[in-house]
């Protein structure tokens, strides 16, 4: 056992043997595995977690197959390009922003603890599908599988109400967070999770300056977004906020001789070069690519591209194999 793993992991290791339930025990070996330092003397203990994981996340579904792991439990699998989870106190407006930004037609209500099981939207977003889930409310005795959900997003959507103290309903939900081991800023230790602020119901907002400076405050660390979901006002700049997040792009395939048809985008990682692209979508393609052509709304129409070009949102590419 590496002796350079925080305190904090061990507390978490001695909650993973106390618990009987799997499905705790689960969440306990993710939170453990987002904790450790990543570098070269920790590979093996992540290596034996991550095996560790997927075993019981095997015999978890072999006894929900037989009808065996009783109580309340939910997961969301994740589907289309990005998974973006909301998180925010009762009565933030998480249900309004899920109908505001997706297809869904959740139920919206003046009463906090509206939500009480996760509800899932596609966002629908340039030829791409994303994946949002409104969640029940976080407060102190909220159940472990709603740390389990924020835990697997890709990003998290912290939504604050501009009527209320947004600083410290901030606070609130960053503690309710940390105890879980859940970081959304650089900590001393274990993985960042992407967030993005934002701050609803601003067409009602008396508490204007504190607002201000809240968002003067956090804007270095956090992209900060002022959304109404009752006007609409805010909400087409995060759809395209929650896009640039996921810090991915779309790219384009086009057959030799064919025109280019812009309609299923392949979705990559920002940063993917013409080689990676090839591989993703088809093993064999690294090996055979002899050259690739770009068409860009910028600078290429056609052109030849070297195999380390690093790919844009929206490049359409012909690969020559
Ligand atoms: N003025 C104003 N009210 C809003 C806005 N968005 C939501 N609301 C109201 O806020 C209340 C709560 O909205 P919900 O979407 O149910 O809030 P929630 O965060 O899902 O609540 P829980 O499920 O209980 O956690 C409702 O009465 C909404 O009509 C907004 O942009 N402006
Ligand atoms: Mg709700």
């Amino acid at each position: 056992m590496p002796a350079n793993l925080p305190p904090q992991y061990f507390d978490v290791e001695k909650k993973f043997r106390e618990t009987r339930d799997l499905r705790e025990k689960l969440l306990y070996l993710q939170e453990m595995l987002s904790i450790i330092p990543k570098h070269k003397g920790t590979e093996k203990l992540q290596a034996d977690l991550k095996t560790r994981i997927s075993k019981l996340k095997s015999t978890i579904s072999k006894q929900k197959k037989s009808g065996g792991t009783g109580g309340t439990w939910y997961q969301v699998e994740k589907q289309g390009a990005g998974q973006v989870v909301l998180v925010g106190l009762p009565n933030s407006g998480k249900s309004a922003l899920l109908n505001a930004i997706t297809n869904a037609h959740v139920e919206v209500a003046l009463y906090p603890f509206t939500t009480n099981l996760p509800q899932v939207g596609m966002m629908d977003y340039r030829d791409i599908k994303i994946q949002i889930i409104d969640t029940p409310p976080l407060y102190e005795d909220a159940p472990p599988w709603l740390f389990g959900l924020y835990r697997n997003g890709d990003i998290l959507l912290v939504v604050l109400d501009a009527q209320g103290d947004v600083r410290n309903d901030f606070e609130t939900i960053l503690n309710a967070l940390k105890a879980r081991n859940i970081f959304v800023s650089e900590g001393e230790f274990g993985d960042v999770k992407n967030a993005v602020i934002v701050i609803n119901k601003s067409d009602d907002n008396p508490k204007s300056d504190m607002i201000d400076s809240f968002i003067a405050q956090n804007r270095g660390t956090f992209d900060v977004l002022r959304v109404s979901t009752t006007t609409g006002g805010g909400v087409e700049q995060l759809r395209e906020q929650i896009f640039a997040s996921l810090h991915i792009i779309r790219v384009y395939t086009k057959k030799i001789g064919h025109p280019i048809d812009k309609k299923e985008p392949v979705v990559l990682k920002r940063g993917t070069t013409v080689i990676d692209a090839a591989e993703h979508i088809h093993k064999d393609f690294k090996k055979k690519l002899k050259f690739a052509r770009l068409w860009s709304d910028s600078d290429y129409n056609g052109q030849r591209v070297e195999k380390n070009h690093v790919l844009a949102d929206g490049d359409v590419i012909e690969f020559h194999v």
